[in-house]
């Protein structure tokens, strides 16, 4: 980086222009300048998600091509995703703070085999700021894991998110040690990550399957409403 573009001054920037430049300073692993910008859009009056969506998430989409293409390498991506996660620590108590009724919980972690957390994070985060109780496993779960946490939470949800075709099998695991037990109508399962979809979900046992964090909190209200009108109507 040159000494003219280290002294760039975000703030001087108009909106696309500083999304832009988050892109590539998201890229480039430069967490402040991902804090600055975040902060600077947010004080020009954008919506929480729309600076996570437009500038963070479409980034980190960025970074995923040329991850794929061989031109990043983990170490850059892993920069990369430290300056993501540095961005949605400001969006999180934002996104948060919506003073949404509770609408129900959830059990939610990444699978064993898995590092992955940004993604999953951020279902968390719109959950919360949707009105549920998330309860936040980390990564590299194994079925043990997911079964003591819904024994101690007893959430409506489980969530599982994988972003490896060599881990997202292990969704069937973790959903048929659920039905050796006898506990698998006791949870509504949700599965989510890059590499799966629909066909997969149903295929492993799923409820549902979400593309992204939005399509995660509407599948959970609907659930929710659904089951409530269901035991209403009992
Ligand atoms: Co990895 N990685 N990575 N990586 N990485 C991918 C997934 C990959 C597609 C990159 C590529 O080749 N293009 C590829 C997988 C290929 C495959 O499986 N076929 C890959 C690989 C190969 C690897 C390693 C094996 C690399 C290596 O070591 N040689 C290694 C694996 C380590 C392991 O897990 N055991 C590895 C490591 C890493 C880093 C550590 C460097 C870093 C992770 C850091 C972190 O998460 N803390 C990393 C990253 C950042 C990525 C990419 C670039 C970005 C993932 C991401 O954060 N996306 C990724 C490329 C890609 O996905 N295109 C890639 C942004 C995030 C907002 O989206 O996670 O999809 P996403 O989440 C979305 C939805 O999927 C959905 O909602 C989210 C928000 O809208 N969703 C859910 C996700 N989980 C959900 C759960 C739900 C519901 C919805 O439950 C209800």
């Amino acid at each position: 980086m040159t000494e003219e573009e280290d002294d760039l001054d975000l703030s001087t920037l108009d909106d696309d222009e500083l999304v832009q430049q988050m892109h590539e300073d998201l890229y480039d692993g430069l967490a402040d300048e991902i804090v600055e910008g975040v902060n600077i859009l947010l004080g020009r009056g954008w919506a929480p998600y729309k600076v996570l969506t437009e500038a963070l998430v479409e980034g980190m989409r960025i970074v995923g091509i040329d991850f794929r293409d061989g031109i990043l390498f983990v170490p850059e991506v892993l920069l990369a995703a430290n300056s993501m996660k540095a961005g949605m620590g400001i969006l999180r108590p934002l996104l948060a703070e919506t003073g949404a009724p509770k609408m129900g919980s959830m059990v939610i972690g990444t699978v064993k085999g898995d590092i992955h957390d940004i993604g999953k994070n951020l279902v968390g985060m719109m959950l919360e700021g949707a009105g549920f109780d998330v309860f936040d496993l980390g990564i590299n779960n194994d079925a043990d894991s997911y079964l003591d946490a819904l024994d101690e939470h007893k959430p409506d949800f489980l969530g599982m998110s994988a972003l490896l075709t060599t881990t997202m099998p292990y969704m069937k695991v973790v959903i048929d040690t659920l039905k050796e037990r006898g506990l698998r109508e006791d949870y509504m399962v949700l599965v989510g990550g890059a590499p799966l979809n629909e066909a997969f979900a149903e295929s492993v046992g799923a409820d549902a399957y979400c593309r992204d964090a939005a399509m995660a909190v509407e599948t959970a209200k609907t659930m929710v409403a659904e089951r409530r009108q269901a035991a209403s109507a009992a």
